[in-house]
């Protein structure tokens, strides 16, 4: 049986440390289950609701006076693509999350346009999640999800909801756009967590 080193491809780019499956890429793929919505900023919110009917909303300036961070990152999509060394600027979860109960276990985030997906709590919590608005230094291309979108880079990219207008606190788990189609509830790309029963 041939043993096939992949640690290296032909152009010399590291392939180590790569979840399973995954190829790298140069390029910026778009993926988008629907059209690019347009959200004018005058109108942009984001929101925090819980199910009692408690709220907290931002508006775009009160987004950007928020501290802000720079992370850089490798992201990983279901379709095997994945990217080395992203750059991003946005607002930490923390953050926006800092007035809301510890106990509550799950969040829906929603997006402009309809889209949801689900996350654990605690895997948007400690420096794992953000508010993204600006990539490569510049300003979040709509196609992109901008003017911001979530950006969760420990899981599968189909987590990051592009055009993020909210996250909906729940208690128990329930199924996103694409988990409710086959999609894993969790999503984890080192464990290789595509589809339901990975
Ligand atoms: N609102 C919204 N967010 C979304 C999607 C989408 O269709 N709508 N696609 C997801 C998927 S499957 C991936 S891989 C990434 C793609 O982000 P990109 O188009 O910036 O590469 O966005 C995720 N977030
Ligand atoms: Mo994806």
């Amino acid at each position: 049986m041939a043993v096939v080193t992949r640690g290296f491809t032909g152009r010399g780019r590291r392939e180590v440390d790569l979840p399973p499956g995954q190829y790298l890429t140069d390029d910026f793929p778009v993926l988008s289950a629907g059209p690019t919505p347009r959200i004018s900023l005058d109108e942009w919110r984001f929101e925090v609701a819980d199910g009692d009917g408690t709220r907290q909303a931002w508006s775009w300036p009160e987004l950007l006076a928020l501290p802000s961070e720079e992370i850089t990152t490798d992201i990983h999509c279901v379709t095997k693509w994945s990217k080395r060394g992203t750059h991003w600027r946005g607002v930490s979860l923390d953050t926006l999350l800092s007035g809301v109960d510890s106990d509550v276990g799950y969040v829906m985030a929603h997006s402009y346009g309809g889209y949801t997906t689900n996350l654990p709590m605690a895997d948007v919590r400690d420096g794992k999640a953000w508010v993204a608005y600006e990539y490569e230094g510049e300003p979040l291309a709509p196609e992109h999800g901008g003017p911001a979108r979530l950006l969760v880079p420990h899981l599968y990219f189909w987590k990051s909801a592009k055009w993020v207008r909210g996250l909906r606190l729940m208690a128990t788990d329930e199924p996103g756009f694409w988990e409710s189609a086959g999609y894993h509830m969790y999503g984890d790309p080192w464990r290789e967590q595509r589809y339901w029963g990975d």
